[in-house]
């Protein structure tokens, strides 16, 4: 499998609803596509998942841009590729950058498993053709707004409903939340709007048998989490300190969590990710797949990456409808009225790109040779 070459796109996609964490209310999307392209001719597609700002983590866009362009996308050009395995250790000299050199990294998987001739999820290993899915509901404008889409969340199938928290949005949400909903499987998501100090104020949560509150305290803070789980009764699930395989052992050794949540971006791709589900597993840490309001590209990348064996919980992978009018891709990942998604039996990622659609909403293009 030799590179011949690598297509940078932004593309610009209005969501349909704004979606608002703890850290800030996005409303567009600008999303970093990357096309590999080898030298029988065959294309892969991967989807950079870092945001329009900083504020997750250290990535946006822009850093994704260059990174790609100078360094990782240098690093893998012209490359004859024994195997998708290689990319994350030819890029590995980078420090941090994960979702940048993630985005990179699924194309040639996506490549590799079309050159195949398997879908992208039997070629990773996958052991199941259908997934569980979950949303993620953003803080919202009112209370009785948040009940009127958790209603219609639950209407469409969706087997677990999160919810986003942070300070002053947050005990009192999730009561009324319970009140009304006192049977479904139900967690709180803070993106590490807390500090240890906040512990009694945490604590209250565990009145409401929450599955797991994710991401508490600090975005690198292992050991206060450690603390503080030792505190709660509700499970910790780690999302934005979950790096590696590495910190996921450490997370894991310290007690700082009892499930984790893993995002293709945030680990480097494909391989990592595969490391960080097998140390989980090892220890008996359930695990799930995360989200980035991904567009269809990325999605798709989320079905085939929950399909491995200890993806035991609903992810936040849901239906493009829930974000876009249109997708990049056709057909668009609808749900079943069971709160499923069936993984595609196509080639590589599975879906057909709208390469039209995908011209009209780019933003810039650069090609490596
Ligand atoms: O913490 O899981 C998160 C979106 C952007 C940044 C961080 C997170 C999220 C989500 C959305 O929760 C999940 C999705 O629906 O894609
Ligand atoms: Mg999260």
């Amino acid at each position: 499998m030799k590179i011949t070459r690598i297509t940078l796109r932004e593309i610009h996609m209005p969501l349909v609803h704004f979606f608002e964490t703890s850290f800030g209310r996005t409303t567009q999307r600008r999303i970093v596509l990357v096309e590999v392209e080898e030298a029988g001719g065959a294309a892969g597609w991967g989807e950079v998942t870092a945001g329009e700002n900083p504020f997750y983590n250290e990535e946006w866009t822009e850093s994704a841009w260059l990174i790609l362009r100078d360094y990782a996308g240098p690093q893998v050009l012209g490359r004859n590729l024994r195997s998708a395995c290689e990319v994350s250790a030819l890029t590995a000299r980078i420090r941090g950058h994960q979702m940048a050199r993630g985005g990179l990294e699924a194309a040639v998987w996506d490549l590799e498993a079309r050159l195949a001739g398997l879908p992208l999820w039997r070629h990773i290993g996958g052991v199941r053709s259908e997934i569980a899915c979950g949303v993620s509901i953003g803080i919202q404008d009112s209370v009785e707004q948040l009940l009127q889409k958790i209603q219609c969340e639950l209407e469409a199938g969706y087997q677990r409903i999160k919810i986003k928290i942070k300070p002053g949005w947050d005990v009192d949400v999730v009561r009324a939340v319970r009140g009304r909903f006192p049977d479904i499987q139900l967690m709180a998501d803070a993106n590490s709007a807390y500090r240890l100090n906040d512990a009694p104020h945490l604590k209250q949560l565990d009145a409401f048998g929450l599955m797991m509150i994710e991401q508490p305290l600090a975005h690198d803070d292992i050991i206060d989490h450690a603390k503080l789980q030792a505190r709660l009764d509700t499970p910790i699930c780690l999302d934005e300190c979950i790096r590696s395989a590495h910190t996921a052992g450490q997370a894991i050794e310290m007690r700082a969590c009892g499930i984790i949540n893993i995002k293709l971006g945030r680990v480097g791709g494909f391989a990592e990710a595969r490391r960080v589900h097998d140390v989980c597993r090892e220890r008996g840490i359930p695990v799930w797949c995360g989200g980035m309001l991904e567009s269809g590209v990325g999605r798709a990348h989320n079905i085939a990456l929950s399909t491995l064996e200890n993806f035991v919980l609903p992810g936040d992978v849901s239906a493009s409808r829930r974000y876009w009018q249109r997708d990049i891709i056709a057909p668009p990942v609808e749900v079943t009225p069971q709160g499923t998604i069936q993984a595609s039996d196509r080639p590589g990622f599975g879906y057909e790109l709208d390469l039209d659609y995908i011209r009209s909403i780019t933003a810039r293009e650069e090609t490596l040779r």
